[in-house]
């Protein structure tokens, strides 16, 4: 298993912190994003989506999606687990991981690729170029709005995203906060739950990968 990764993107860094927290170390090949290194033939022929993480497999086959990357870390090395241990657990932290990702990565994505400077024609990542929009930066300010005020209440009984165990949604949603400040939009200072669960997550050990 090789991982193709990237030190300073945010998706790759869930797929880091998921595998600090499994204390798992895979040989990884870093992606020069900004040179451009995801457009080559070489990486195209694995990943037609030109995005990282890809998790290449012994078989030959890539996986290329951050939480079917997971899922199958999950399945090979369930402890801790981290995806859920029944059938409604699982689908429950299914439908917060892609609430996240939603309401809070994307929309991140949406006001930073639309208007930050270096990203013209990158708008969305992807093999296509396409033209950053001003109108969608505004509305990905205003849907991250959104991501955290249910957070917030979310968060206000619930210790974690899912309850008292730590799964990949607090990885994910703790990915999304980090990744906010780079477009400023951190987390409103009087949400202090999100506060409070920031404080704790982003403290563990697994948080620095
Ligand atoms: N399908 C992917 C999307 C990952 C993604 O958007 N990766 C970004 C880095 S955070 C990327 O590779 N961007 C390449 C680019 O901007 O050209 C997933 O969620 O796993």
């Amino acid at each position: 298993m090789k991982l193709y990764d990237n030190a300073t993107a945010p998706s790759p860094r869930r797929v880091r912190i998921f595998l600090a927290e499994k204390r798992l170390t895979l040989p990884a090949v870093q992606v020069d994003l900004r040179g451009g290194e995801q457009f080559t033939p070489a990486f195209r022929a694995m990943n037609p989506d030109c995005t990282v993480p890809v998790l290449a497999l012994d078989s030959g086959a890539a996986i290329t999606d951050v939480v079917a990357i997971c899922r199958y870390i999950e399945e090979l090395y369930p402890d801790p687990n981290l995806m859920g241990t029944d059938a409604e657990h699982r689908a429950l932290i299914e439908c917060w991981v892609r609430r996240i990702e939603w309401d809070g990565i994307y929309a991140i994505a949406e006001a930073f690729r639309n208007s930050a400077p270096g990203l013209e024609r990158r708008a969305l990542p992807g093999p296509l170029s396409l033209d950053q929009i001003p109108a969608l930066a505004e509305r990905g300010r205003r849907r991250v709005q959104h991501f955290y005020t249910w957070l917030d209440t979310r968060l206000a009984d619930h210790r974690f995203v899912c309850g008292p165990e730590f799964t990949i949604a607090d990885i994910s949603a703790l990915v999304t906060v980090d990744f906010s400040a780079r477009a400023k939009l951190d987390p409103p200072a009087h949400l202090r739950q999100i506060a409070r669960w920031y404080g704790e997550v982003s403290s563990r050990a697994s948080a620095k990968a």
